[in-house]
C-alpha cells in the first residue's frame, strides 16, 4: 500500500521537472530525394532542439549531400541505397546544404536549406519577403 503511493508521487515529481525545462528533445525523420538538379524537399523547417534524421536517396545518378560546415556524404545512385545525415538543430538560423558530387550541368544549383526556428519565432512564414501581389 505505502510503497505504491510513494511510486506514484515520484512519477508525478519527475513529470513536473521535465515539463519545466522547456524545449523537449524531439526527433524528426525526413525522407529526401535527390535528382538532377534538385533535392525534394529542398527546404526544411524545424524548431530548435530537434534532432533531424535525413534519409536521402537518388532517383538517378550519384549525388552528394554536403551540409555547409557539416557532414558531407555520397548519395548512391538509384536503387543503391540511401545516405543518412543526422543534424542537431542546436541554434536558430539557416543551414545550407548542397550537392557535393558533380552530377551535370545544373549541379551548382542543386542546393537547399534547413531553417531552425527559435522559441520566439511564432509567425507562420507570412512576413518578411512575402511579395506575392
Ligand atoms: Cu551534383
Amino acid at each position: 500500500m505505502h510503497r505504491a503511493l510513494t511510486t506514484l508521487m515520484l512519477v508525478a515529481a519527475l513529470g513536473g521537472v521535465r515539463s519545466g525545462t522547456g524545449a523537449a528533445q524531439q526527433r524528426e525523420v525526413v525522407e529526401m530525394v535527390a535528382e538532377r538538379f534538385t533535392f525534394t524537399p529542398s527546404r526544411l523547417e524545424v524548431p530548435v532542439g530537434t534532432t533531424v534524421e535525413i534519409h536521402i536517396r537518388s532517383e538517378d545518378t550519384d549525388h552528394g549531400f554536403h551540409l555547409v560546415n557539416g557532414p558531407n556524404v555520397i548519395v548512391p545512385k538509384r536503387r543503391q541505397g540511401e545516405a543518412v545525415v543526422v543534424f542537431e538543430a542546436e541554434a536558430p538560423g539557416v543551414y545550407q546544404f548542397e550537392c557535393s558530387k558533380l552530377c551535370g550541368a545544373g549541379h551548382n544549383f542543386m542546393k537547399g536549406e534547413i531553417i531552425v526556428t527559435g522559441p520566439n519565432d511564432n509567425d507562420d512564414g507570412a512576413g518578411a519577403g512575402n511579395d506575392d501581389s
